[in-house]
């Protein structure tokens, strides 16, 4: 065997086990769930995100291209970031199995530090309901309200679905940060970076398209970057 050949058979293991590692849950919930309430939903939160203000010097990246040395200390450093807060409490637009409070699959299940350590369907990360029917949201408070400058989305499952991630400050206003496609694969970090925001940030709003990657789609946590003053 040539070495190309070899190389193409890892590389096509890995895919195997990748998609497999985000299959379908056990039970039967998935299969009972109602796509038509999803797409209700859909509707509803584009319309209150219409108001997109400036984009500008927004850059979207994501840990998925560090080499593997690199993305350890990447994510060493992502948890240990002295500016970095992890959210206090969530809620979504909905949950696999109408998850609540501390279930498992549960919008809470996005705060607090990272604890889903392998790409895969995995309880203690948020799931929206349905696996692909299209728009879902999660919104995150924050303990501290911070002049922000980086916000970042570890997925852990179905990961490049985020379409949208906004900005809601001390008052309830939304501010659209970044839309576009979301560069994120396998485990990793959707890291959007900004200038310093003039007002202070209390919550994080991440909008996926869960159409956009087949399969389920899991926020493992969502860390807000910024300082007091
Ligand atoms: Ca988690």
């Amino acid at each position: 065997m040539n070495p190309t050949s070899r190389l193409s058979i890892v590389l096509a293991s890995v895919c195997i086990v990748a998609a497999s590692g985000c299959g379908k849950k056990p039970g039967t919930a998935a299969t009972s769930a109602t796509p038509g309430a999803g797409a209700a939903k859909a509707a509803t939160v584009a319309a209150a995100t219409g108001t997109a203000t400036a984009e500008t010097n927004v850059i979207a990246d994501t840990t998925a291209k560090l080499a593997a040395a690199e993305w350890a200390l990447k994510q060493d450093a992502i948890k240990n970031d002295p500016n970095g807060q992890w959210a206090v409490s969530a809620t979504a637009s909905s949950s696999y199995n109408d998850a609540k409070e501390n279930e498992g699959y549960a919008p809470n299940q996005a705060a607090g530090a990272p604890n889903v350590e392998t790409y895969s369907d995995n309880d203690k990360a948020w799931t929206p309901a349905t696996a692909d029917s299209g728009i879902e949201w999660l919104d995150l408070t924050y303990a501290k309200p911070v002049y922000a400058t980086e916000v970042r989305v570890r997925e852990s499952c179905g990961s490049g679905a985020i379409i949208r991630v906004e900005l809601i400050d001390a008052q309830g206003t939304s501010h659209a940060i970044w839309s576009g496609a979301d560069p994120t694969t396998e485990l990793n970090y959707l890291l959007v970076r900004f200038p310093k925001t003039a007002f202070k940030v209390a919550r994080v709003k991440v909008t996926l398209a869960t159409n956009v990657v087949s399969g389920w789609n899991e926020i493992d946590a969502v860390q807000l970057v910024g300082t007091a003053d």
